[in-house]
């Protein structure tokens, strides 16, 4: 996801970007931007024009693009499809580009992709100086948006979509995450659901009127400090100097919202805190706020903190009021007993239709003739007795009991956003019924004292579990003295970090392994406008670290593991 850094940095840039004219659409159509480019699969690249009406189910293919050996830089395309038009659902992927494979998360994933479209005076914007409108995005889980479903639902309302002008400059942001030490040569395939015509031609066709929603994303980047003694939950509300709250400047009606977090992340709660004035009511569900989603966190095989994972949305059905100045709050939890997390985050995505007045106050509601989560009461048949009566009649008498169940919809429950979709990626942990997370211990052989790692090319030299002889003996540094870890790859745009984790820390990286223990992390070393980071490719152990052995791998290629002593 994008971070605050863009709204300092490059969000200035992005939005000079965005304004100049969008001279790239005519030079990638070959000089004729009414023409289609064909994809790799045949596919139409680019929209052509079709009548009003036609609702165009296509990929969209940008690239190809090379990720050079393991960065993970954002990058900004301003060549996007120009057609009047609703996006009605949309959903980036990653191919390949030498067989169109999706690689594994652990091979490369779309950090984030978000496309923004220019709209200056936008209040709504958190993140270009109110330059742009966040039209969606989405990150590691992959979270797909879809109006379709939630226009579908109600007979009684709209269409909604995001309205894409063929004359507006529009944006795509990435960060292309390649995490292995080879080139990466890739395609970003958004599929693109889209509505050709403007309000105009398709409210003539009717039924339904369209309208076209405004999208809001506003969070926040921290990091979550291990408390191993604490009880494993740390939130944005209760364990930072200031909650996650995003003022509305719009009134309307919320059609849906969904969550970002990062693996480590076990839900976010969404409310609505009201004006300070006037604040919402406190439903006793949330944090103290009227709760509008309660969205967990769901990990393909129930794998705790996967990289392959999802975000629960709101149900299709769900609505919510939405006031000037009505605080939205979220709270994104974390564990933090056995690990610590870094460069974490929490975000919301929410699209606001603004023709559609608020209804009611706080309270979320549920369109469409959707039922609210209701206890009913059932007489269900226990059983049968027969017995002869007084007179040597048979008499038949039934039992019944109560049987209480729910039915309908819980309306802040959140959903889940999509299907699985293909399993690539590997996993570990033997109640998984995989292979074990850490292989058979192997003491690795202590090397001579220095106060110096250098990381060069993917490797930590000296104490890389990679190597053998010197160079793969684990360096010692006397207690009260500091280890300096150098990234010299940064000359060559690639971040590393040095992020301690339980020893041995020797199996191989997989969804679910390895994650920080919380002793000690370098910080990230290399800098990317957008996402941040260290500028200083320098970063050194604390001098009270404990003597000991100590093992680590790097974030951003957790395949890559090091370790260090701390002697007497
Ligand atoms: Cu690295």
């Amino acid at each position: 996801m994008v971070v605050r850094q863009l709204l300092l940095g490059v969000g200035l840039a992005v939005t000079a970007t965005l304004l100049a004219p969008p001279a790239l659409a005519q030079e990638q159509g070959g000089g004729d931007p009414l023409q289609a480019l064909t994809g790799p699969n045949g596919k139409p690249a680019r929209y052509v024009p079709k009548p009003a009406g036609t609702r165009e189910v296509s990929k969209l293919w940008f690239g190809p693009y090379t990720v050079p050996p393991g960065q993970d830089m954002n990058r900004v395309d301003i060549d996007l499809p120009l057609r009047d038009g609703y996006l009605v659902s949309i959903e980036p992927a990653m191919q390949r580009v030498a067989d169109l494979t999706v690689p594994s998360h652990q091979e490369a994933h779309i950090h984030h992709a978000h496309w923004f479209a220019v709209d200056p005076g936008n209040e709504e914007d958190n993140y270009t100086g109110g330059n742009t409108e966040w039209i969606f995005g989405n990150g590691d889980e992959e979270t797909r948006a879809n109006f379709e479903e939630r226009s579908a639902i109600d007979p009684e309302g709209p269409n909604y979509g995001e309205y894409i002008g063929a004359s507006g400059p529009q944006a795509m942001i990435y960060m292309l995450h390649n995490k292995t030490n080879q080139p990466l040569n890739t395609w970003i395939v958004l599929d693109v659901t889209f509505v050709h015509g403007t309000k105009a031609e398709l409210d003539k066709l009717g039924p339904k009127p369209w309208h076209d929603v405004a999208g809001v994303l506003f969070g926040r980047t921290f990091d979550v400090p291990r408390q191993a003694d604490g009880d494993g939950k740390w939130d944005t509300t209760n364990d930072m100097p200031k909650p996650i709250i995003w003022t509305s400047t719009v009134e309307g009606t919320i059609v849906g919202t969904g969550s970002h977090v990062h693996p480590g992340g076990e839900k976010v709660i969404t409310e609505n805190l009201g004006p300070a004035d006037n604040p919402c009511p406190n439903d006793g569900r949330g944090l103290g706020g009227t709760t509008l989603l309660h969205a967990d966190v769901l990990w393909r095989y129930g794998a705790m903190f996967s990289e392959d994972y999802q975000t629960e949305v709101t149900h299709p059905a769900w609505r919510a009021p939405l006031h000037k100045g009505d605080r939205i709050r979220i709270t994104g939890t974390y564990e933090n007993k056995a690990h610590a997390w870094y460069t974490a985050m929490t975000h919301n995505g929410l699209y606001v239709d603004e023709a559609q007045p608020p209804r009611g106050r706080c309270a979320p509601y549920l369109v469409g003739g959707v039922q609210k989560q209701r206890t009913v009461t059932r007489k269900v048949k226990k059983g049968v007795r027969y017995r002869i009566d007084m007179r040597g009649k048979l008499v038949r008498k039934v039992r019944w009991a109560k049987k209480r169940r729910k039915v309908g919809v819980d309306v802040i429950a959140g959903i889940p956003n999509r299907e699985w979709g293909q399993d690539h990626d590997t996993f570990c942990g033997v109640d998984l019924g995989r292979p074990a997370c850490e292989r058979p211990a192997d003491p690795r052989p202590t090397g001579g004292f220095t106060n110096q790692v250098l990381i060069s090319d993917f490797l930590y030299v000296p104490g890389d579990t990679s190597l053998s002889g010197s160079a793969g003996a684990v360096p010692r540094v006397r207690t009260g003295q500091s280890l300096s870890f150098v990234n010299v790859d940064q000359a060559a745009n690639i971040r590393h970090t040095v992020t301690t984790c339980e020893l041995p820390c020797n199996g191989s990286y997989v969804a679910n392994y390895p994650w920080a223990n919380g002793v000690w992390d370098s910080g990230t070393l290399g800098y990317d406008a957008i996402d941040g980071g260290s500028p200083n490719p320098v970063s050194s152990t604390p001098v009270d670290l404990a003597i000991g052995r100590y093992a680590y791998f790097c974030r951003i290629h957790p395949w890559m593991r090091g370790q260090f002593e701390v002697a007497p």
